[in-house]
């Protein structure tokens, strides 16, 4: 058995979530912050069998990989008018952090 561990972003928790319960990989939900950007994030820890462990990590890679968004463009409210961008810009969002562990021992009491 592994403890899959994914930090993944708010947006796609709820999605996360969801699969991982209709695929029936039974999981803990926490509510963390990263370190660097001290922003919301969240934590799954997710016990699973040996052999489940690469569906596991592919079905979070689905659903929170990275991806291009377009960001539009702001109005500078006063400041400097020269490093405004006119146009929608891509910028890569999304993506997950995962550990694997090994479990000693799994109990249920
Ligand atoms: P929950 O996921 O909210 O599950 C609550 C209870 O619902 C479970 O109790 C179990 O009796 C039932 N249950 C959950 N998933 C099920 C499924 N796919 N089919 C049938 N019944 C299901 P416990 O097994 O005592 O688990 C209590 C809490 O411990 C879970 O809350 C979850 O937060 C955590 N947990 C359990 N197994 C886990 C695992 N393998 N990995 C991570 N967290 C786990
Ligand atoms: P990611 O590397 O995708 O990490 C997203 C979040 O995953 C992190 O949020 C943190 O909560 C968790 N995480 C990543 N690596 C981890 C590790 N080795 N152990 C435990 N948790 C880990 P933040 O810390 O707020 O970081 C957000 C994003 O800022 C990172 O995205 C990365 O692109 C960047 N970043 C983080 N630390 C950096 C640094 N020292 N220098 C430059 N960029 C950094």
């Amino acid at each position: 058995m592994k403890m899959v561990i994914a930090i993944v972003q708010d947006h796609d928790s709820q999605r996360l979530n969801d699969k991982l319960t209709k695929n029936d990989f039974r999981n803990t939900k926490l509510a963390s912050t990263g370190g660097f950007l001290r922003a919301g994030n969240t934590t799954f820890l997710c016990g699973v069998e040996d052999e489940r462990v690469d569906e596991l990590l592919k079905l979070i890679d689905d659903t929170c990989g990275n991806r291009e968004q377009t960001v539009a463009p702001v109005t500078p409210m006063g400041g400097n008018a020269d490093s405004y961008i006119p146009y929608p810009v891509e910028v890569e969002v999304g993506g997950a952090t995962v550990f694997v562990l090994p479990i000693e021992q799994f109990e249920r009491f």
